[in-house]
């Protein structure tokens, strides 16, 4: 019943997304940094400005600090902005996929190739074309067909995109409040992973009923922090519900969903932003996420802990050790 201990204490780290490679198991988190940029609503104060890999041989045991893989110095679109990145492989190749604000301030997805998983990469000299908004998750499936779930909405800038072009105004009204709730995107990937091979759609999550989440659902609705794992044949997706703190899942049978909403796998934690993984290894799953107690409360600066998850008969997602109040 006790909380976790941040996976390392020696730099900030959030945004985990877990994976395990040839038997190890790899942590690609944000690398939060302290600034003396003032706190707003676009999250300017998230001002990271590289990526560190972490690896470790058992929950619980020594964490490998791999060290800084890529820099936003090395990748020429970028202005600013590292925010939470994923990992994917394929082809005997890794991917590091990450979102930044391009030279106008707009957020894309990029992608950075590396031989291994603790990289280093090197980033394409664009982000992906067709790529926007925040919080790209790669998910490859068994028959070798790999996504890209992508977006976040108030400083993720999903909202500016409803109409499919960049409009800068929609920013200052943040979330649409009628009617569906904005979606995150998905796009399938190419054989080489570093481009879109679809077009990109929508993620819908409906209720029991089969009805659309309704914007207001705000306890239900997708904010950021996209993930998709499969167990027992079903998708999961699961998300952050932003404004009111939680990890919820929904669960489909394709990877392009529609998704039922499946419940609430964490509740508020320290900070005011919520963003995980999930990943099996060695026979036990894992829930990867952030809190903000390791500075004592300090939003944008945060550190990645771990929780085991169990699956009861019908599928739902548990804490396999409650969490504390
Ligand atoms: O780390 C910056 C942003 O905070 C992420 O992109 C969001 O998911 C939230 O965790």
């Amino acid at each position: 019943m006790t909380d976790k201990e941040p996976i390392v204490k020696h730099v900030y780290t959030a945004d985990p997304s877990a994976h395990v490679f040839n038997g190890k198991l790899y942590v690609y988190p944000s690398h939060d940094r302290e600034t003396d940029i003032q706190f707003n609503d676009n999250g300017d104060q998230y001002d990271m400005a590289d990526y560190h890999v972490f690896s470790m041989e058992e929950v619980g045991g020594p964490v490998t600090d791999h060290g800084v893989v890529l820099k936003q110095e090395e990748v020429p679109w970028v202005s600013k902005q590292l925010w939470a990145p994923d990992a994917a492989s394929k082809n005997g190749k890794y991917y590091l996929y990450f979102p930044a604000r391009d030279k106008e301030g707009i957020f894309r997805v990029g992608v950075a190739v590396g031989e291994k998983p603790e990289g280093p990469f090197k980033p394409e000299a664009e982000p992906i074309k067709g790529s926007f908004s925040i919080d790209p998750a790669s998910y490859v499936d068994e028959d070798g067909q790999a996504y890209l779930y992508f977006g976040g909405i108030w400083g993720g800038q999903l909202q500016c995109w409803t109409s499919g072009e960049f409009n800068q105004d929609a920013y200052k009204q943040m979330e649409a409040q009628e009617g569906p709730a904005l979606s995150a995107k998905v796009a399938k990937l190419t054989d080489d992973m570093t481009a879109f091979s679809s077009e990109v759609q929508d993620v819908i999550i409906v209720d029991e009923a089969g009805k659309q989440l309704d914007s207001s659902d705000h306890d239900r609705r997708f904010f950021e922090a996209a993930w998709v794992h499969k167990y027992n044949g079903k998708y999961y997706f699961s998300y952050s519900t932003g404004d009111t703190h939680y990890l919820c899942y929904a669960i489909g049978d394709s990877p392009l969903g529609p998704f039922t909403y499946g419940g609430r796998i964490l509740e508020p934690v320290i900070g005011w932003t919520t963003h995980h993984s999930i990943a099996e290894f060695k026979g036990k799953w894992y829930l990867f996420y952030h809190d903000a107690s390791l500075s004592k409360g300090v939003n944008h600066l945060r550190c990645v802990k771990i929780r085991e998850i169990v699956y009861d008969a019908e599928g739902k997602i548990k804490l396999a050790d409650p969490q504390p109040k």
